[in-house]
């Protein structure tokens, strides 16, 4: 019953594989989602929330209350990257489902984030698959939010390999999540918060590949046929200067549901740089450091199977 299940903040920023993560999400059964935000990064707000709404009305998740991000940060990202998602909502199923919009929040997600926590009675987990701007605004604000927190999942930096940025100022080392807010990045890690990372680490062994869309095809469920389409936009090469999509929010979200065994955590002392060219890195750094938790092992096989599986049903 509903009492048992995980109460989850999910806060995405509007890409393919965040909208993904949400119909990810809505099939989880241990998941209750009491909210959804959207940080403006990685997509354009409007499609992001388009998107967003499409898929909690198609779910019949459409209660859910929404908040759209206003907070910018530092590093935008590729324009061509933010514009990918709007083929999502342009989809057949997509357009034929009209989306309901009478829980969009007239807050913005940091402010309707902090009213949450303040009159949450009992602690929330909050997953994130986009920059945390709006998190780290709060917890700047209100240091007592923190003890509504139960855990913050993250799909954010590279701990042990090379991160994603390749930019003029960038030596490419960060992750894009932390590189977008910088500082953002830097007062999450030393918040003290229980924070879990899923970094590059542990999602470059899940590529997006012609045997994973395969296998999913093959399931032929209203979820997989969606999911499906979503995944081929990207296969198409993402232009810029990057080619391989990966299991990077998919991987994040999936944790809240998948059995132990199949992941491992390790801890690290790490300092977050906010100066270029290593603003948004997460170094390894036994001296000065703060203590994080970050996703580093996990069975890919059983990750694609389990992925596969939620997807094999009806909206
Ligand atoms: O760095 C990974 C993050 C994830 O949250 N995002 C995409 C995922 O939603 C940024 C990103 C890195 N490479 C990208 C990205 C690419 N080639 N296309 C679009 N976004
Ligand atoms: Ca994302």
């Amino acid at each position: 019953d509903s009492n048992k299940k995980k109460k989850v903040i999910f806060d995405h920023d509007g890409g393919i594989d965040d909208l993904l993560s949400l119909l990810l999400l809505v099939t989880m059964e241990e998941v209750e989602l009491v909210g959804v935000l959207i940080t403006p990064a990685d997509c354009y707000p409007d499609d992001a929330l388009l998107s967003t709404l499409k898929i909690l009305t198609l779910t019949n998740n459409a209660s859910v209350p929404v908040a759209v991000g206003t907070l910018a940060g530092l590093n935008p990202f590729p324009p061509d990257w933010r514009a990918q998602p709007k083929f999502c909502h342009a989809l057949p199923v997509m357009l034929r489902t009209k989306e309901v919009r009478d829980n969009v929040s007239k807050k913005d997600a940091h402010s309707w984030l902090a009213e949450y926590l303040s009159l949450a009675d009992e602690p929330v987990t909050i997953l994130m698959t986009g920059p945390a701007t709006n998190l780290a605004k709060v917890i700047h604000r209100r240091a007592d939010l923190r003890s509504k927190i139960e855990q913050v999942i993250w799909m954010a930096g590279a701990i042990q390999v090379k991160g994603n940025v390749a930019m003029h100022d960038s030596d490419g080392s960060q992750e894009w999540n932390a590189y977008w807010d910088p500082l953002a990045t830097k007062t999450l890690i030393e918040s003290g918060v229980n924070l879990c990372l899923v970094p590059l680490d542990v999602t470059n062994a899940l590529p997006i590949d012609r045997q994973f869309l395969t296998q999913l095809s093959n399931v032929n469920s209203e979820l997989s046929e969606l999911a499906g389409q979503f995944w081929a936009a990207t296969t198409t090469s993402i232009p810029s200067y990057e080619f391989t999509y990966f299991m990077w929010d998919i991987l994040a979200t999936a944790l809240l549901g998948l059995p132990k065994p199949s992941w491992q955590v390790s801890t690290a002392t790490v300092v977050v740089d906010i100066e270029p060219p290593r603003a948004g890195a997460i170094t390894c750094d036994d001296h000065a450091g703060y203590n994080v938790t970050w996703l580093s092992a996990i069975d890919e096989k059983q990750v694609r199977e389990y992925v596969i599986d939620k997807f094999s049903r009806g909206f």
